[in-house]
């Protein structure tokens, strides 16, 4: 069964370029409910700790160095099938092979500054939620605490 939260970044680029309430307004359009929000600017450490995944490859040193450019908004969202469903709303991670109406489509500027983050599997957005959010900052629907469920 699918899980119900999903963890996202708001990048660099599309917080200089002032898209955040943009962007906010399409997450809730689309039903999601923001669990829990903040501004951080990543370490070079964090960040290469945060796409250790793609660590060797070639575009890594340079995906760092973004995301470590400038504040960062992080958030947990809240939604039945959260991850695919936010893997849709975001669109392709090449903006040039997004589909039309989707917030990568809409705000990013090349596949490296592509405006957002999104988990790709219940797992990686439960361990994503967790880096930066402690229980007691993030609130169901109901403002009770979030549990963040296996
Ligand atoms: P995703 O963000 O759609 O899950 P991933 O393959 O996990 O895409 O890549 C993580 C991030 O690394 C992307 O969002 C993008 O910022 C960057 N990236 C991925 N592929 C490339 C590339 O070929 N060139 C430059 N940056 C890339
Ligand atoms: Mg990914």
């Amino acid at each position: 069964m699918s899980g119900n939260i999903t963890f996202t970044i708001i990048k660099p680029g599309a917080v200089a370029h002032e898209h955040i309430g943009d962007i906010l307004k399409m997450i809730s359009e689309a039903g999601f409910w923001t669990a829990a929000m903040k501004y951080v600017k990543l370490s070079p450490g964090q960040a290469s700790y945060f796409y250790d995944v793609h660590r060797g490859k070639p575009f890594f040193d340079g995906l760092v160095d973004f995301m470590t450019s400038g504040p960062i908004l992080v958030a947990i969202l809240e939604r039945e099938n959260a991850v695919e469903a936010y893997r849709k709303l975001i669109g392709n991670t090449d903006p040039a092979k997004a589909e039309p109406g989707t917030i990568r489509k809409l705000f990013a500027e090349s596949i490296q500054r592509n405006a957002v983050h999104g988990s790709d599997s219940d797992i990686n957005a439960r361990k994503e939620a967790d880096f930066f959010f402690s229980k007691s900052e993030r609130f169901d629907r109901h403002g009770n605490f979030l549990e963040l469920v296996p």
